[in-house]
């Protein structure tokens, strides 16, 4: 058995991972022939420390990237799957405060809220726009919160979208651990403090790129992230990541500058997206520059 195949087989399917398949599959065959698919994950994920989980460990990533991408991703014409870490940065509602709404409602006659007309063309155009998705039921919103839940998901996703190829892609903007504690070594219970410090021993989680690409996704254009914090070390290390999975496309990004730029790789070239001063004084978003950068290449790579 392959690394990748043991850790699913320790590691049972979420609670209502059947519904969430089902789900997929038919957001799938109702796109199909009309729209291209993106898969857009978001989010960091735990790594529990006991299977009644009180502590876990944390992937750092408040869901902006991933939430914002998704929207301009719907500007191109795509479906897109939202697979995101339970209450991180969503899309559409990522622009309303809701302190914001909160104060931006009244009581109108009948006792019935209302939203002022003060507040209203603040709230309006982002629900203009996400009425118009949701009639054309372009998106697809489904969570999770632990590592092995987001593999799951993952795995499940790319097997359902691989049907699409090549009209389909993954844009992996998660943040993922690469280390957990394995099922028959985790606590049952809470871990009790009188037993003194804490060690803990976590092991090195499967690459699970390599089988998404070589085998649940052979034919999908696949976008993947690369995080880090040394900047001598992203070019190299997205290289490497590239060359080892033989994906489509890495996107280093530095966590102190990945607001303002990023570095697109792929096997012959590596070109820096990065925002303008003009453009920051916009308020243009650098996920706009990547999305539209990402589907370019995506429309090229369907020609061929
Ligand atoms: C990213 O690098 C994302 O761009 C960020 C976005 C997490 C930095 P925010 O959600 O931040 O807007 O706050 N995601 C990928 C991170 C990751 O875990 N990559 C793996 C790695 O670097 C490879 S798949 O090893």
């Amino acid at each position: 058995m392959e690394e990748w195949e043991e850790y699913f087989a320790q590691n049972p399917a979420p609670r209502g991972h059947i519904q969430n398949c089902a789900q997929m599959e038919a957001f799938c065959q109702r796109h199909v022939g009309h729209h291209p698919i993106a898969l857009v994950t978001s989010g960091g994920t735990t790594v529990p420390l006991e299977r009644n989980t009180v502590r876990f460990v944390d992937n750092f990533s408040a869901g902006t990237r991933g939430a914002a991408s998704t929207e301009y991703f719907l500007g191109q014409d795509y479906a897109v799957i939202f697979i995101h870490r339970d209450k991180s940065v969503t899309p559409f509602l990522r622009h309303l405060n809701p302190r914001f709404l909160l104060e931006a409602m009244h009581e109108g006659p009948g006792g019935i809220l209302q939203l002022s007309p003060a507040h209203s063309s603040q709230v309006h155009p982002v629900w203009r726009e996400y009425q118009q998705i949701k009639s054309e039921g372009r998106l697809l919103w489904l969570t999770f919160t632990s590592l092995s839940d987001y593999l799951w998901l993952l795995r499940s996703a790319t097997q359902c979208l691989q049907r699409l190829a090549p009209k389909a892609l993954l844009y992996l903007a998660a943040a993922v651990s690469d280390f957990y504690i394995p099922q028959d070594e985790i606590s049952e219970h809470k871990i009790q403090s009188e037993s003194g410090p804490l060690t803990v021993q976590l092991q090195l989680v499967p690459k699970m790129l390599r089988p998404l690409v070589s085998v649940w996704g052979p034919e999908l254009y696949v976008v993947s992230f690369k995080l880090e914090t040394d900047e001598k070390k992203l070019i190299e290390k997205a290289t490497a990541a590239l060359r080892k999975y033989k994906h489509d496309l890495v996107i280093g990004n530095l966590l102190q500058t990945r607001r303002e730029e990023v570095t697109l790789v792929t096997e012959r070239e590596s070109s820096l997206l990065r925002l303008t001063e003009h453009q920051k004084a916009e308020h243009i978003e650098i996920e706009k520059l990547i999305v539209e950068e990402v589907c370019s290449r995506h429309r090229n790579f369907i020609k061929y």
